[in-house]
C-alpha cells in the first residue's frame, strides 16, 4: 500500500515515518523546500523522542521518500497547519491548498483523511467542494474522513500507538477504510463516527483543558490574594475521585490549546461564554506573571532578569504561542535587561545566552517558565553566587522551596503566600 502525507510538521513526520516503519511505502511532502532539504538530507527540523532512529531507519530502507510534490497514492493523509487570524477566526488556507495540490494525483478507489485539527464543517465545507474537481464520487470512488491527531509532543510515539482514535468518515465505507489504513500501527480502540463529530470531538478535548487551566489559573490568583498554597489544595482536592483540576502555570501555549478553543467560539460565539471567559482568563495570565516580577524587582535601579524557559512546556522545543514569549516582551518592554536561557531550544532568539553561567550573571532575579528537566538538576547554591539579588520565581512548582530558601533566596511561587508577602512588603 502506497501512502501520501501532506505536512511534515510536528504531526505529519512523526505519522508517516510511523507507517513507513509499519510496511507501507510512504511518500512526505511538504511545501517548505528547507524542511524538504533538511529531511533528504537525513536530518530533523523538529525535536520528538525517538524520532530520528525511526525516521533513519525508514529513510536508508527507502520506505520513506520526500519531496515539495505528491504522488500518486492509495491514500492521503493531510496534517497541515490550522492557524488562527490575528481576530481569532480559523485559517484554513492550508487545508485548502494541501487538498488543491492533491487533486491531479487523486484516483479513483483512493482514501483522503484530514488529520489537521479544524473548525466544525471543514471536511464539508472545504475539503469536499476543492475534491469535487477529481470527478470521483464521493463515498463510493472517494473515500474521505477526518481523524484528529491527539498525540501529545514529547510522548508521541507512544500515544499513536497507545491512544484511542477517532474516525469520522463522510459515508460508512470511508470510515471503514480509514480504520483499517490506522489498524496498522494502531493499539487503542478505534471509534468511528461522523466527520463533524470527529471535528468537534477533538476541539472538545482540547478546550476541556484550556476552561480546567483556568480555572487553577484563576485559583492560583485566589491563592496569592486569600494566602494559601494552591498547589497543594489542588493536590488535595484531586484525591477526590471525582475531581481531577489541572495545574496553573504562566499561561498556556502551544499550537492546540490556546488555538482550538476558538474554533468553536467562531462556529457558535453567542454559546461559548465559559470557553471565550477561559480564554481570556488564560491569555492574561503571562501579564500576571509580569506583575509579579514586576513588585519584587521593581525597586531595583535598571533589573537583569533571567527568564529560565522559551518553549511552552517542559522537555520540547516547541515555542509556538508559549507564554514566556509575551512575558519576554512585556519584560524588554519595560527596559529590564532580559536574559533567557533554555537548553531545548537551539535556534536564536533575541536575548538568549548559551550557557546558564551567562544568564544568571549579575542577575536579580530567576523566573522559571518552563518545567525542563535541566532546571530541577541545577545547583542554585552556585548560581547564588553569580546573581546581584537572590530572587527566584518559580513558575510550575518545581523547585524544593526550603533547600532554595536555606541557601539564601528570596523564593516566590505562584498561587502561593509569598506573592502575597512579596505584594505586602511593597
Ligand atoms: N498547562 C498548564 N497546566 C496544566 C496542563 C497544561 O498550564 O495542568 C499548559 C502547558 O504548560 C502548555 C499548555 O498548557 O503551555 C498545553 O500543554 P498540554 O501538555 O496540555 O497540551 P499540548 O498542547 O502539548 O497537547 C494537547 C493534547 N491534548 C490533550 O491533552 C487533550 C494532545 O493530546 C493533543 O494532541 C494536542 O493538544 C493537539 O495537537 O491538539
Amino acid at each position: 500500500m502506497k501512502l501520501c502525507v501532506l505536512g511534515l510538521g510536528y504531526i505529519g513526520l512523526p505519522t508517516a515515518v510511523m507507517f513507513a516503519k509499519h510496511g507501507l511505502q510512504v511518500h512526505g511532502v511538504d511545501v517548505s523546500e528547507i524542511v524538504v532539504k533538511k529531511l533528504q538530507n537525513k536530518e530533523l527540523h523538529i525535536e520528538e523522542p525517538g524520532l530520528y532512529e525511526m525516521f533513519a531507519e525508514v529513510t536508508d530502507s527507502g520506505a520513506f521518500t520526500v519531496s515539495q510534490e505528491p504522488v500518486h497514492a492509495d491514500a492521503y493523509i493531510i496534517a497541515v497547519p490550522t492557524p488562527i487570524n490575528k481576530n481569532k477566526t480559523s485559517n484554513l488556507d492550508y487545508v485548502r491548498s494541501a487538498t488543491e495540490m492533491i487533486v491531479p494525483y487523486v484516483q479513483e478507489g483512493n482514501l483522503v483523511v484530514l488529520e489537521s485539527t479544524s473548525p466544525p464543517k471543514t471536511v464539508e465545507n472545504i475539503m469536499l467542494p476543492v475534491l469535487e474537481k477529481t470527478g470521483l464520487k464521493f463515498g463510493e470512488e472517494l473515500f474521505v474522513s477526518h481523524s484528529p491527531e491527539r498525540v501529545l509532543p514529547g510522548k508521541l510515539f507512544e500515544e499513536l500507538v497507545s491512544n484511542d482514535r477517532i474516525v469520522g468518515g463522510i459515508n460508512e465505507e470511508s470510515s471503514n477504510r480509514t480504520v483499517e489504513l490506522y489498524r496498522t500501527f494502531v493499539k487503542g480502540e478505534i471509534h468511528v463516527t461522523d466527520a463533524t463529530t470527529a471535528e468537534m470531538v477533538k476541539l472538545m478535548e482540547n478546550t476541556y483543558r484550556d476552561v480546567n487551566i483556568a480555572f487553577a489559573n484563576e485559583l492560583a490568583r485566589i491563592a496569592e490574594e486569600v494566602g494559601f498554597n494552591v498547589w497543594e489544595a489542588i493536590k488535595l482536592a484531586n484525591c477526590h475521585p471525582r475531581v481531577n483540576i489541572h495545574m496553573p502555570g504562566p499561561g498556556v501555549g502551544g499550537h492546540c490549546i490556546a488555538v482550538d478553543p476558538w474554533f468553536i467560539v467562531e462556529a457558535a460565539p453567542e454559546q461559548a461564554k465559559l470557553t471565550t471567559l477561559s480564554r481570556k482568563i488564560n491569555d492574561e495570565t503571562p501579564h500576571n506573571i509580569v506583575n509579579i516580577v514586576k513588585n519584587i524587582v521593581g525597586e531595583i535601579a535598571k533589573p537583569k532578569v533571567s527568564v529560565f524557559g522559551l518553549s511552552f512546556k517542559g522537555n520540547i522545543d516547541d515555542m509556538r504561542e508559549s507564554p514566556s514569549l509575551e512575558i519576554i516582551e512585556d519584560l524588554v518592554n519595560i527596559g529590564y535587561d532580559v536574559s533567557i536561557y533554555d537548553p531545548h531550544i537551539l535556534s536564536s532568539y533575541p536575548n538568549k545566552v548559551d550557557t546558564l553561567e551567562e544568564a544568571v550573571d549579575n542577575s536579580d532575579c530567576v523566573v522559571i517558565l518552563t518545567d525542563h528537566n535541566e532546571y530541577k538538576e541545577i545547583d542554585y547554591t552556585q548560581i547564588k553566587e553569580k546573581m546581584s539579588t537572590p530572587n527566584i520565581i518559580d513558575t510550575r512548582n518545581i523547585l524544593n522551596k526550603e533547600v532554595l530558601q536555606e541557601a539564601g533566596f528570596d523564593v516566590f511561587l505562584v498561587g502561593d503566600k509569598s506573592i502575597r508577602n512579596s505584594l505586602l512588603a511593597k
